[in-house]
């Protein structure tokens, strides 16, 4: 199984595959690393582990389509089998989705339906939930509407803070994530 995967940031998501597939516990070849921003810290670990690397900047393009025809190629180009969103923090287009449609799998930091978009910890907090989670899914047009692959719940305690919340559900996130993937291969 190939795998294609999309970082915006820190990239622990990707750090956590790349452990899995060095351990042999995920039987799967990451064949490229691609992001949105130029020298996140998602693309420096990709260079650490001999990962090729492609940057497709929106800040390079004229138009938002522009860009996801340049991203869709440029992963197109790699032959996944797999389209792994990791910590990517942009919406693609219906194009994008349609051509990997299936194979494109994102992690979100909440039980879905409930809490979709770019807040979902702190949304789930700002309700009062007691139990929230993570939740593996594919992509589909729509933000966190895909289908769901799986979900982990974690307790929301009483002293919790958006940060210490999120940081026990990234553990989750990371388990499930490789998880998920295992299955998939
Ligand atoms: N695209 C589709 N469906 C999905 N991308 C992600 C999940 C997912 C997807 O289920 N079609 C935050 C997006 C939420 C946001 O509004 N981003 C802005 C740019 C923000 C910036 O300037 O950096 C945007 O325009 O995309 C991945 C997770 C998306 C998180």
């Amino acid at each position: 199984m190939r795998i294609v995967v999309l970082v915006s940031g820190s990239g622990t998501n990707l750090q956590a595959v790349i452990d899995a597939v060095r351990d042999g516990g995920l039987d799967a070849e990451i064949a490229a690393v691609g992001s949105d921003v130029p020298g996140c810290r998602g693309l420096e670990r990709a260079v650490e582990a001999g990962i090729r690397t492609f940057t497709v900047a929106p800040a390079d393009f004229a138009s938002r389509p522009e860009w996801n025809r340049a991203l869709e190629e440029a992963v197109a180009a790699n032959s996944p089998d797999v389209v792994l969103l990791a910590g990517f923090m942009r919406i693609l287009d219906a194009e994008f989705v349609a051509r990997f449609e299936g194979r494109l799998v994102n992690t979100h930091p909440a039980l879905l339906p409930s809490f979709p978009g770019a807040h979902g910890v702190r949304d789930a907090m700002d309700h009062g939930v007691k139990v929230t989670g993570v939740t593996v899914h594919l992509v589909d047009s729509g933000v966190d509407t895909g289908p769901i692959l799986a979900q982990a719940a974690v307790p929301v305690l009483d002293d919790d803070t958006e940060e210490s919340l999120h940081e026990r559900i990234k553990v989750e996130e990371r388990r499930l994530l490789v998880e998920t993937l295992a299955k998939l291969a």
